[in-house]
């Protein structure tokens, strides 16, 4: 982006939410919750197998030590967190990882890295050799390594990457309160940078870290205002309190907002996949059938997502077993 289109953004972030997109939000938000769902499972059932879920497996290839600042992460530098600093992990490790998540059901096999961006050199050929070893295994190959150049983009669209994620975390106004050491300018550059590429894009943000519902409207009108178009997947996190990080004591999500936001992200992003992401662990099993019922169709499984620990692979099979779920099947 030239200096002067990210100055306009600076001072007009609508520039980034088409009105008539925020204008659809604000009466989809002021709906009785269950007229909302309705909705958005009679949307989610015209554009998706409504008995089905994705299953993907997160795996941190390179943990810890990181130079943003992102108050709600463990893994960043600025805070005193019991998360264990790791190097970028061995090949064959991560192999290892995505063999068992295959054979655990996931579909999709996403790689996150501590990085504020993509470093050049060994770092980087290491990354273009893990996604061309896990695209071997006929797993949908995502990473999520931080800010990547327009360049790194298309080498990683190359090497077979299918899905680059990025959050934008909540609205432009909040980010800033959350983020200081990069802009929300610099995370749409890269989820334009990953577009051109043609590597689909996943973003998404976190609820429950003091934003209002105005900010709430604005993160999904961020998103489904996207150009040229929204994102193919959208992972909603409910903020994990982690201690050490200045959102330590953040009180919990009200799984009923998590269950709101996921029906309007439905319903105004139809064909996206919506992923129940972090926070999952602290919600019971019927919170989380009303969020299936909302649209979400994706889930983290695994004992872990990056660092903490997630609801456990044998309670999701249990889980969606009693709900008459299935796990959706490769589209490779
Ligand atoms: N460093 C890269 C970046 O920030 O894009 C990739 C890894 S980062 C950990 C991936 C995403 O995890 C963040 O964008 C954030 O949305 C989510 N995340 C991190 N800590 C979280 C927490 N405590 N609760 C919920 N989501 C969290
Ligand atoms: C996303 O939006 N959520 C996932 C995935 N993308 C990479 C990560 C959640 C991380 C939660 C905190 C942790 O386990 O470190
Ligand atoms: Fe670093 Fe990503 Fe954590 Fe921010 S969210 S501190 S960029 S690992």
């Amino acid at each position: 982006m030239n200096i002067q289109a990210q100055s306009v953004i600076e001072q007009n972030p609508n520039e980034l939410i088409d009105l008539n997109i925020l204008d659809k939000i604000n009466i989809l938000y002021d709906k009785p919750l269950l007229e909302l769902v309705f909705e958005a499972q009679t949307i989610h059932r015209q554009f998706h197998d409504s008995s089905k879920i994705q299953f993907c497996t997160l795996s941190s290839i390179k943990t810890g030590a990181c130079p943003e600042n992102c108050h709600y992460c463990p893994q960043s530098a600025h805070y005193k967190t019991a998360v264990e600093a790791h190097a970028l992990l061995d090949i064959n490790e991560v192999l290892e990882q995505a063999k068992e998540a295959k054979n655990n059901g996931s579909t999709r096999f996403c790689m996150g890295a501590s990085w504020r961006d993509l470093p050049e050199g060994k770092d980087f050929e290491r990354i273009v050799e893990l996604i061309k070893s896990v695209k071997i295994l006929n797993l949908e190959v995502c990473c999520t390594l931080g800010m990547i150049t327009e360049t790194q983009a298309y080498k990683l669209a190359e090497a077979g990457l299918h899905t680059y994620n990025h959050n934008i975390d909540n609205s432009p106004e909040f980010y800033q309160e959350i983020i200081s050491t990069r802009s929300f300018e610099d995370r749409i550059q890269t989820l334009k940078n990953i577009q051109l590429a043609g590597i689909k894009v996943c973003s998404g943000g976190i609820l429950g870290m003091g934003e209002t519902s105005t900010d709430r409207k604005r993160f999904l009108a961020v998103l489904a205002s996207l150009k040229p178009h929204y994102p193919d997947s959208v992972p909603i996190n409910a903020l994990v309190p982690i201690e050490g990080t200045p959102l330590q004591d953040r009180p919990l999500l009200d799984p009923f907002d998590l269950v709101r936001m996921v029906a309007i992200a439905r319903i105004i992003m139809p064909k996206a996949m919506v992923r129940l992401s972090a926070g999952r662990r602290s919600l019971n099993d019927e919170a989380q059938a009303l969020c299936f019922l909302a649209g979400a169709n994706s889930i983290h499984t695994g004992e872990k997502l990056l660092t903490t620990p997630n609801a456990g692979l044998n309670h999701d099979y249990e889980l969606i077993s009693k709900l008459g779920l299935k796990p959706l099947e490769a589209s490779l």
